[in-house]
């Protein structure tokens, strides 16, 4: 490889999960997931979980984009554009319906081994993320989600499941979708869908936080050790959404609140990639009071289990301010944050920042010195056709173009080994936090809209030839 350029393996290729594209959520013996008891929103964050499924709302989940039937068509798509590798989720309702049962669904396996022929037909390396924002809804009535030590072991019992039966299909894994979302739990959109819980009813939210997150470091660990044994060949990631908080002043109390900041982040990554809690937060438990209840064996599985890998989402940073603390201002759900005058702001509040890409890339492999995989990033924007029915989505291809920039120069000038880039929603589909189609990704548009309406037509937007060119150059061509 010479100096300037990206490795020949490099993965390209793009993302989508489980719940926001395929649809026929009660086909196949599929059981009732938490995202399928997920009403729509409207333009903000303010979808609504219900506890059933009630008439008249809009679960846009439940059809999404269809990809459950178009997947050849849409799969044939990527392998136009060049896809390396495909990441989606597999949704664990599919396999097992209500998420205690002894035997999985066969049904349900099946859909995933064709979806994984179709890929390798093309050369298409499947990237699979074993549990994205979801869980079997009875998991959540019956057991009251990841508080539940319980659900450490069918965690594991599905993720053994499809370990061995795509074991000769599926080489790279990653265990939990964004956890440190989970940090989110006052949002209960994120603390929901991340854990089943519904941390404002807890008596210690916080702490009930943390111990859902101990029981998911603890089921994470012991799926990447379980995988090795499986086939020592795969390549088992953690995954967080990586937000840098940046000091918004070189005051020392901003600077010092930044990096205690990210520690929010860092936690996640030290835990998956070390093996053991790390001090501060082990500090922090002690000044809050908090007993978080673990089992004689944990701390051993979470030595045994550091991940291969980091994959990350990035769609923008943010800026912390010490003064702003217990200000109640919070983008991106993080108390003491303030718009950054430096970058621009997307219509939905996430401040514009390419260069924090280069950044985070640089802190976190000085951090742990691993392979990292950008496995999320793209522009989120209500796409409208010209007259002639083309999405001339322009604003797309500077955003990416931006950012690729900025990752070759992390490869290339810095030193930092990125496995792969899989841009966010690489065909359109319901957008998580807004449950809207038209805040939408893709390279490919899907006729599909928020009233409803829409017949699932495909189409190819200006980008998808774009990314097509970068593919084919290997990223030589911007
Ligand atoms: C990440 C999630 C994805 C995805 C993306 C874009 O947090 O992992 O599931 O949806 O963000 O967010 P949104 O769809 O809300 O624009």
């Amino acid at each position: 490889m010479k100096q300037h350029q990206l490795p020949k393996d490099f993965l390209w290729g793009g993302a989508v999960a489980a719940h926001q594209v395929e649809g026929g959520w009660d086909q196949g013996g599929k059981g009732i997931s938490i995202a399928d008891v997920l009403t729509g929103g409207r333009h903000g964050v303010d979808r609504v979980i219900t506890d059933g499924i009630i008439d008249g709302y809009l679960y846009p989940n439940h059809q999404a984009v269809d990809f459950y039937s178009h997947y050849k068509q849409d799969i044939a798509l990527f392998a136009e554009m060049g896809f390396k590798c495909f990441r989606t989720s597999i949704a664990w309702s599919r396999i097992f319906p209500k998420g205690d049962e002894l035997q999985p669904n066969e049904a349900g396996l099946q859909f995933y081994d064709d979806m994984f022929d179709e890929l390798l037909k093309y050369n298409i390396q499947p990237v699979i993320t074993l549990s994205h924002f979801e869980m079997p809804w009875h998991l959540v009535t019956e057991y009251g989600g990841w508080k539940n030590r319980k659900v450490v072991d069918f965690f594991i019992r599905y993720s053994e499941v499809v370990m061995r039966r795509y074991q000769h299909k599926v080489k790279y894994w990653m265990t939990f979708n964004e956890i440190n979302n989970q940090r989110n739990y006052k949002t209960p959109l994120f603390g929901y869908c991340c854990s089943g819980v519904i941390f404002n009813q807890e008596e210690n939210p916080e702490q009930a936080m943390y111990q859902v997150l101990h029981h998911q470091f603890v089921a994470s660990a012991a799926v990447v050790k379980l995988g090795h044994a499986i086939n020592p060949e795969f390549q088992i990631g953690c995954m967080i959404a990586c937000v840098p908080l940046y000091p918004y002043s070189c005051n020392p109390d901003d600077v010092m609140y930044a990096q205690e900041a990210m520690h929010e982040r860092f936690l996640f990554s030290d835990v998956h990639m070390r093996g053991y809690y790390p001090s501060y937060i082990l500090r922090e438990w002690e000044r809050k009071g908090f007993d978080i209840v673990m089992e004689p064996q944990d701390a051993q599985t979470l030595r045994d289990g550091c991940a291969d890998y980091i994959g990350l989402s990035y769609y923008m940073s943010n800026a912390v301010q010490a003064n702003a603390k217990g200000t109640g201002s919070a983008l991106s759900g993080f108390e003491g944050s303030v718009p950054n005058p430096y970058v621009k702001t997307s219509e939905w509040g996430w401040q514009i920042d390419p260069v924090g890409l280069r950044y985070s890339l640089n802190i976190l492999y000085e951090r742990y010195q691993k392979p990292l995989f950008i496995v999320e990033n793209g522009f989120g924007a209500i796409d409208k056709p010209d007259a002639s029915g083309k999405i001339n989505d322009d604003y797309r291809i500077a955003y990416m173009q931006a950012h690729i920039e900025q990752m070759k120069k992390a490869m290339t000038y810095d030193g930092v080994e990125v496995m792969g880039y899989t841009p966010w929603g690489c065909i359109d589909c319901v957008s998580f936090t807004t449950g809207q189609y038209s805040k939408r990704y893709g390279f490919i548009y899907v006729d599909k809209h928020d009233d409803n309406s829409g017949t699932m037509k495909r189409s190819k937007k200006a980008s998808f030839d774009w990314f097509r060119k970068v593919i084919a150059s290997n990223g030589e061509t911007l």
